[in-house]
């Protein structure tokens, strides 16, 4: 189908991308249903796509090996100067930068469709929302796309003639040479790979992946790296956080935004079906919120997302409920293993493993085979609508008014489970400073500790201790509307290496701590590092926990805050001169504090 372009930048653009690129075709996307259904048979045909017969229009991807996830180490924040980008970045020049793309750009859709597909991150026309146009070779991007974002034929009706739009290239930088056949999940090698951001102009250019954040462009690229520099310069926030509404027993309202790394929680905190009897949680958004303040003072969130996409591994009935029921039909999955019977399987799913499967490398699999069957980073894409606990507001253009914020991360030691910031200003401290063990959702080490301020490390578009300012900022902007900030840890371990919390569902019982502290229902107990909860205050009714362990949870040793000072003191000193006094004396207070 042939849509008109009116806008006259796009127009432009197009034609620029077709001359550089120089696809076999063009296909204008209109984010119909129909449209989904034909590209998903292409891939079917081509071999990319495998039906499930056992799960209702969903269907199984494969990925390269070397393409599974996303890659922090040739992800780069290009501003003119290298100091706009901060030392949590990668930085080459624009000029240069471009220069390499370029070369890589040339002819690499030959042989392919250049799809042009126009989206919106949050409701179309709502007031937070923004418009982007991804131009990509692959038609897996496409279909993901539109259940991620809202790709709509009335983007381009709302753009006119002179709309502006965010520009994101994506290829996947593998051209086909005449008769030459494709393979099943084509890109480039990882040397080639590029996701460059150019915040000063609002455009995004990406190179040689298919996976994830590296080609679904709206997402990380766009709702976070993108956003949070246009944050910064217009006042607002966009973060890497999910949001829910909690409901106590007696009908009050709670509204939760909680920042997490990659792979530390967000998708199953905010679908958690609460095991405390009476609390009900209702999901908004699980990965990404952008907040605003609004004429009443406080700070509203909305997802800009439409879609979910989740870690699969370690997904269950027993852990979250909500988002099995929310694969069960209409579903992408990719780098699962495949069942005999043709449905998807993966680590953590049920307690039994099955005695045969087609690992994610497409290979025989039984249980006594090393590797696992499913990737580490394997996901689900589903449409937000499709999870029994979305909110009824999850598309309100005004938003939720946030309560809470929470931060966390991973870590098998030292962290307790839940603390209380004791200011807005020690709650940036909390999150300037959050730590936790790296994961399967990057190309890369994992279970390496590392400094993940905000759970933003991999997404800030800008410099880091800029982005600190900011947060300060918005904290004297709301004075006493500011949402009170939390920090968890559902990770901690015992000595023989056994989680010590049993999370999921349970973490309702910490929700409801930390709503009575909002309430000023109970009080809290004074330590170095923030507000713990009193003995006899966390709801563990129900839970067979020992008392050792609970003990364990919540400790706060002295000596091991102590050591973790050097590694702040070294963290901070990479901002140099953008690192907010503020936060020095919140350094110097907590060393005060430990003694
Ligand atoms: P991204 O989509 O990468 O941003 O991840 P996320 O923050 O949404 O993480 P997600 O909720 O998908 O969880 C990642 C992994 O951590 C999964 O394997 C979960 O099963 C596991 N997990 C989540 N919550 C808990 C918890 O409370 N306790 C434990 N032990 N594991 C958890
Ligand atoms: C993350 O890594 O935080 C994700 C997955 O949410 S991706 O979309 O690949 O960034
Ligand atoms: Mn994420």
């Amino acid at each position: 189908m042939s849509i008109e372009v009116k806008n006259m930048k796009l127009h432009a653009w197009i034609a620029e991308i077709k001359t550089i690129c120089q696809p076999d075709a063009i296909y204008i996307c209109d984010g119909s249903r129909q449209e989904y259904d034909s590209m998903m048979q292409k891939l079917i045909d081509s071999g990319s796509a495998t039906p499930l017969k056992k799960r209702k229009n969903s269907f199984l991807f494969r990925s390269d090996p070397s393409d599974v996830a996303r890659v922090e180490d040739r992800t780069y924040i290009s501003t003119t100067s290298q100091d706009e980008a901060g030392p949590t970045n990668n930085w080459v020049a624009p000029a240069e930068l471009k220069g390499i793309m370029k070369d890589l750009y040339k002819g690499c859709m030959k042989g392919r469709t250049m799809y042009v597909i126009p989206f919106s991150m949050g409701p179309i026309g709502s007031p937070m929302a923004k418009i982007g146009i991804e131009i990509s070779d692959s038609p897996y991007v496409v279909v993901n796309m539109h259940l991620m974002t809202r790709v709509s034929s009335k983007v381009l009706e709302l753009l006119g003639t002179d709309g502006d739009f965010i520009p994101c290239l994506h290829s996947i930088g593998a051209p086909l040479e005449p008769g030459q056949k494709d393979v099943q999940w084509p890109c480039a090698p990882i040397e080639q790979k590029y996701i460059s951001h150019f915040p000063e102009e609002n455009l995004i250019w990406s190179y040689g992946s298919g996976y994830g954040g590296n080609a679904l462009l709206g997402k990380k690229c766009l709702a976070l790296r993108i956003a949070s520099a246009m944050a910064k310069r217009e006042g607002w926030l966009a973060e890497h956080m999910l949001i829910l509404r909690l409901t106590s027993p007696e009908g009050k309202q709670y509204h939760i935004a909680a920042a997490f790394p990659s792979a530390c929680g967000k998708t199953n905190l905010a679908m958690m079906l609460p095991s405390l009897k009476g609390w009900k949680c209702e999901c908004i958004g699980d990965d990404i919120a952008w907040l605003k303040i609004a004429p009443d003072g406080r700070l509203h969130a909305i997802n800009p997302e439409s879609g979910f996409f989740g870690v699969a591994p370690g997904t269950s009935y027993a852990t979250n409920p909500m988002a099995m029921d929310t694969v069960r039909e209409n579903v992408i999955f990719t780098n699962c293993a495949l069942t005999d019977d043709g449905d998807v399987w993966w680590e953590g799913m049920e307690a039994e493993l099955p005695s045969h499967l087609i690992d994610w490398k497409g290979h025989d699999w039984t249980p006594e085979s090393k590797a696992d069957a499913a990737h580490a980073n394997a996901r689900f894409t589903a449409h937000a609508s499709q999870c029994p606990v979305i909110c009824k507001d999850w598309e309100n253009p005004a938003g939720v008014p946030i309560d809470i914020f929470i931060f966390g991360g991973r870590r098998t030691s030292v962290v307790p489970l839940v603390y209380e910031a004791f200011s807005w200003e020690h709650g940036v401290f909390l999150g300037a400073t959050a730590a936790s063990e790296t994961t399967a959702a990057n190309i890369g080490a994992v279970g390496n500790l590392r400094r993940d301020p905000f759970a933003m490390k991999p997404f800030c578009g800008y410099n880091m201790g800029d982005y600190f300012q900011h947060w300060f900022n918005m904290g004297e902007k709301l004075g006493s509307k500011a949402p009170k900030i939390f920090y968890v840890n559902w990770f901690r371990k015992s000595q023989d290496g056994k989680f010590l919390w049993p999370g999921f569902s349970d973490n309702s019982r910490v929700l409801k701590w930390i709503c009575e502290r909002v309430d000023g229902k109970i009080g809290a107990e004074n330590s170095a590092i923030g507000l713990l909860p009193n003995e006899g205050d966390l709801d563990l009714s129900g839970l067979t926990l020992q008392s050792e362990s609970i003990k364990e949870l919540m400790s706060v040793n002295v000596d091991e805050w102590k050591a973790e000072l050097p590694d702040i003191e070294a963290h901070f000193a990479t901002f140099d001169k953008r690192l907010p006094a503020k936060l020095k004396d919140q350094l110097e207070e907590l060393r005060k504090r430990l003694g």
